[in-house]
């Protein structure tokens, strides 16, 4: 008896039982969490499928993230799968606040011997691609419809699809199923709701996300804080650069056409001495509402979720990414373990290890929040009481430090 677990699947046709589709683990999503724990599976020679909902192109040209934290960036050399990165990536050591009209440059690396590593998505994922299926053989299929899982409380538990070339439920027995679909997807929904407990956030406030066709305006990550609202300025290629504008939530891209984009960041990015914005053609325009989430039991029976499935943080201090992957280098490793030597510790211990870092980085993002929205909110005190945190950063060392390490990701108690 199958019970099928997504809600959109009230019945599904009997299970063919077709003995050539068996594998160990079963990885739903081919973005960076689920790419890098089939990453790891394969060099340790453990079977597995990816399914993707998209086309390799599409996953391979998606916008997305570009800051990489060091640790993350050591994690992935130290699996083989960082080569590309470090030969191209940006090793960024400072980034600059603006406010009050005046440029503020805060030296992280100085203060941790850390960088940022400035290296787009699209390009990380790439390589992931590349590396799971050229180099170390791992099948994923794109293009996959209507993911379903089931008997995931059993010790048999399976996962169909609608196969793209010929219409038919395919189906996948295995032993563990890794949901790294995203925060769209569909694993998520598998988690038994009497068990599951999901902690939200909104913060009631949006950022417009901009790519400009344009090389960037500094050398480093640009804050403007500004009573008009947060602005952002970040590299992603010599040739690319992402902008944030603060905004209403639920706000029309259509609402912000190329001269009010342009006016409004040289308003909001402004400071003495500073260099002019290079402008150029905006090839990306997306309202972000500010949200987050924590799935608070993201592991059931054989169900273990992964990036951004499980943990949602909004963009405010970049930390999505590097939280996909601090999770799949968890999961990786634990399912390695307990399919290789029967070792079981990983993943007994998977989710209290992915929240420790989670909790720590929705707190840092919250605390960031403040500071880049307190002088746009209308409440002076508030005004008052994030600028002093703000100036606290460049007078305090010990404020300075610590900022820093939450900045990087590099605390201690991880
Ligand atoms: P992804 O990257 O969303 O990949 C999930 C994959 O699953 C597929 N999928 C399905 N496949 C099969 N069946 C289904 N039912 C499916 N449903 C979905 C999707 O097509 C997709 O290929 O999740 P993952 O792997 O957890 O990675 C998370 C990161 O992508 C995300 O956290 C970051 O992009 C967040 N983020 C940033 N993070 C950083 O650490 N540093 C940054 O600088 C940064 N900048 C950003 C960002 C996110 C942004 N947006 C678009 C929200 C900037 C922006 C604008």
């Amino acid at each position: 008896m199958t019970s099928p677990h997504s809600p959109s699947s009230p019945s599904v046709p009997s299970d063919p039982s077709d003995p050539a589709e068996r594998r160990p683990v079963v990885i739903v999503g081919a973005g960076p969490a689920g790419l890098t724990v089939g990453a790891l599976l394969r060099a340790a020679s453990v079977d597995c499928v990816v399914l993707e909902t998209e086309s390799r192109q599409f996953v391979e040209t998606r916008p997305r993230a570009g800051v990489i934290e060091e640790w993350a960036v050591r994690e992935l050399d130290r699996r083989g799968l960082a080569a590309n990165l470090l030969e191209h990536a940006q090793a960024h050591t400072e980034c600059e606040f603006r406010f009050g009209g005046e440029r503020y440059r805060f030296p992280y690396t100085r203060l941790t011997d850390q960088h940022h590593y400035f290296y787009p998505q699209p390009l990380l994922v790439t390589d992931l691609v590349r590396e799971y299926t050229e180099v170390r053989g791992g099948d994923i299929r794109f293009g996959v419809r209507d993911v379903r899982l089931h008997d995931l409380d059993s010790d048999r538990p399976s996962v169909s699809y609608l196969c793209p070339r010929t219409d038919q439920r395919r189906w996948i027995h295995c032993a563990f199923v890794a949901g790294c679909d995203g925060a769209r997807g569909v694993t998520r929904d598998a988690l038994p709701p009497e068990r599951v407990r999901i902690a939200r956030h909104d913060y009631g406030i949006a950022w417009l996300a901009l790519l400009a066709e344009a090389p960037p305006s500094c050398d480093c990550v640009v804050f403007g804080v500004h009573p008009r609202g947060f602005a952002g300025h970040m590299a992603r290629s010599p040739e690319v650069t992402r902008y944030y504008l603060q905004c209403p939530p639920g706000d029309d891209p259509e609402n912000w056409p190329h001269e009010r984009v342009w006016t409004e960041l040289r308003e909001r990015l402004g400071a003495a001495g500073a260099p002019p914005l290079t402008e150029g053609r905006l090839i990306e325009k997306r309202v972000l509402d500010m949200h987050e989430y924590v799935v608070e039991t993201p592991a059931t029976g054989r169900l273990y979720l992964a990036g951004d499935a499980a943990h949602l943080t909004a963009p405010i201090a970049a930390k999505g990414l590097n939280l996909a992957l601090h999770d799949a280098f968890l999961l990786g490793d634990a399912l390695v373990a307990h399919l290789t030597r029967g070792d079981s510790t990983g993943l007994a211990g998977y989710t209290e290890a992915s929240l420790r870092r989670v909790w720590d980085y929705q707190e840092f993002s919250r605390w960031l929040s403040d500071i880049y929205h307190g002088a746009s909110s209308g409440d002076p005190y508030l005004a008052g009481t994030t600028l002093a945190r703000l100036r606290r950063l460049f007078t305090q060392p010990a404020a300075a430090l610590a900022f820093a390490e939450q900045y990087l990701g590099s605390a201690a108690a991880f």
